[in-house]
């Protein structure tokens, strides 16, 4: 253990002025603020938002707000750690619940921070990355990769709502978050990627000299398959959690460089305690109910709700129905920063 350390209260009043007008401060009175011993001390605290009681708002946002007057009409999910009106649900994760009705349209823009929608409710909700037309439905987890054109589109009739999981916190603390503005895009007559290049998993279009492979080939997940994977990954798992990572189909790295998305299944009554991980989480629940202790707080959820997780928490699922979830974490950049860690619980 190493001694204790000075405060600022020991030195002398004239000293801190000084040290003031200089515009310099003493480090070892904040060393364990910055430098906290053997784990961060993290300001995130475990988050839960209920869909039935978001779902009112962000119909009543609909009504007061004409998207015109909103470029994205999104209700942010505050970290409670953070408090009222924190545009982040955890150190590096921003997540929104979006809302579209019939006929509207999101206009386009670029920024340098990624989005990831997954599709909460409705049908005929649409995003057009890159000219690439992406249908949205229920459970489908759509890329906007930074730097990318995008806008929203409804072709259905009846209110469409997904969730936004943007790396938006880390680029406003690197003062590196801007976005640019243009006219909707035309959308080319075809259907996306998903659906043609890579339609069956392993297999991708003939390399040819010369062929160029986008960064972000696929960027539409339909949670159709998701679903199907995870069921004969828990058929023969032996009691195992079957768990499955969105990856690039071209790369078999995770679909970005900053945020990972982890699907996973829990059957009826299965138990879970992942290791403390580095990362922090949120989870957002595709179909079921069941119960999460979080650092000793319990959530209790069902379809359509999402809760968050900080830094090395200590995380204990029990699925009361079979459920299906998708975790939203930020181990892709953890790792490139070569720092990802997980201690056994
Ligand atoms: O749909 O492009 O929740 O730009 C926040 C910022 C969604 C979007 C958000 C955005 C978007």
């Amino acid at each position: 253990m190493s001694p204790k350390l000075g405060t600022l209260e020991e030195l002398p009043q004239d000293y801190r002025d000084a040290l003031d007008a200089a515009g310099v401060a003493p480090l070892w009175p904040m060393m364990r603020n910055v430098l906290p011993h053997n784990a961060p001390k993290p300001v995130t605290r475990p988050g839960y938002w209920n869909f039935e009681k978001l779902r009112p708002l962000l119909l009543k946002a609909g009504e007061l707000t004409p998207v015109e007057k909103a470029e994205r009409r999104v209700l942010v999910l505050s970290d409670p750690g953070r408090g009222t009106g924190a545009m982040q649900a955890t150190s590096s994760i921003y997540i929104g619940m979006q809302l579209l009705l019939p006929g509207e349209t999101a206009p386009a823009h670029k920024h340098t921070p990624s989005a990831v929608r997954i599709i909460v409710e409705g049908k005929g909700g649409f995003t057009v990355v890159d000219g690439e037309k992406l249908p949205m439905e229920e459970g489908d987890l759509v890329l906007t990769p930074g730097g990318e054109w995008h806008d929203h589109g409804h072709d259905g009739d009846e209110p469409v709502i997904w969730l936004d999981a943007l790396d938006l916190p880390l680029f406003v603390y690197l003062e590196g978050s801007y976005a640019i503005e243009s006219e909707l895009q035309a959308q080319r007559n075809r259907p996306d990627a998903s659906q043609v290049e890579y339609r069956a998993s392993g297999l991708a279009p003939a390399r040819r000299p010369g062929t160029h492979v986008r960064r972000y080939p696929m960027m539409r997940y339909p949670w159709s398959r998701t679903e199907e994977a995870l069921r004969e990954m828990a058929r023969y798992g032996d009691g195992e959690v079957a768990e499955l990572d969105y990856v690039n189909p071209e790369t078999g790295e995770d679909v970005l460089p900053t945020m990972g998305f982890t699907a996973m299944m829990l059957a009826k009554d299965q138990k879970a305690s992942p290791p403390r991980r580095s990362t922090s989480a949120v989870f957002h629940i595709i179909r079921g109910s069941g119960t999460t202790t979080v650092d000793g707080e319990t959530i209790a959820w069902k379809a359509k709700d999402t809760f968050s997780a900080p830094v090395f928490a200590a995380i204990d699922h029990h699925a009361v129905e079979e459920s299906f979830m998708v975790q939203i974490h930020d181990r892709p950049l953890q790792e490139r920063l070569r720092y990802y860690e997980e201690r056994p619980r």
